[in-house]
């Protein structure tokens, strides 16, 4: 068994749920902020047979748009100075961040 952990743009997420509801995947959804952009994703825990791994990253790949976005200058003013931005910037956002990891035991108490 594996778990597909799956980091996705909120647009997409719902989406991408039904899509892996529709070809009986179980997937838990939990709202994500990333590190970069400090902004809201949702992040997939998808849980499968081994088998069924590649058919579930075909879907995740169907439904995952990607767009650009315009990062704007950050003060580090109260903040961390580590993600200081000196100017705009174009980041890629999208798509999907997937890991696939093993499972040792699943359990349904
Ligand atoms: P964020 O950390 O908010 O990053 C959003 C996008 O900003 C990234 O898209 C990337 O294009 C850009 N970016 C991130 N760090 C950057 C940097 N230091 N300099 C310039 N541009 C940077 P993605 O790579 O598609 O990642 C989308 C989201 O997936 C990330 O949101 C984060 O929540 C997650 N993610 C990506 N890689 C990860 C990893 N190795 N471990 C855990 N989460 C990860
Ligand atoms: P949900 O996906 O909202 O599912 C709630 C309950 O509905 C499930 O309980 C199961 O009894 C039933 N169910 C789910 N999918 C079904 C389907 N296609 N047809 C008929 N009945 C279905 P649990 O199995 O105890 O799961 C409770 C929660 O644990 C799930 O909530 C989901 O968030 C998570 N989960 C379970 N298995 C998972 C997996 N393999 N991967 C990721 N998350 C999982």
């Amino acid at each position: 068994m594996k778990l597909i952990m799956a980091v996705v743009q909120d647009k997409d997420s719902n989406r991408l749920v039904d899509a892996l509801g529709d070809q009986d995947y179980k997937t838990t959804k939990l709202s994500s902020t990333g590190g970069f952009l400090k902004e809201g994703n949702t992040t997939l825990m998808i849980g499968c047979e081994d088998e069924n791994v590649d058919r579930a990253l075909e879907i995740i790949r169907d439904n995952c748009s990607h767009r650009e976005q315009m990062v704007a200058p950050v003060s580090p003013m109260g903040g961390n100075a580590d993600s200081y931005i000196p100017r705009p910037i174009n980041v890629e956002v999208g798509g999907a961040t997937v890991f696939v990891v093993p499972v040792d035991s699943f359990f349904q108490f």
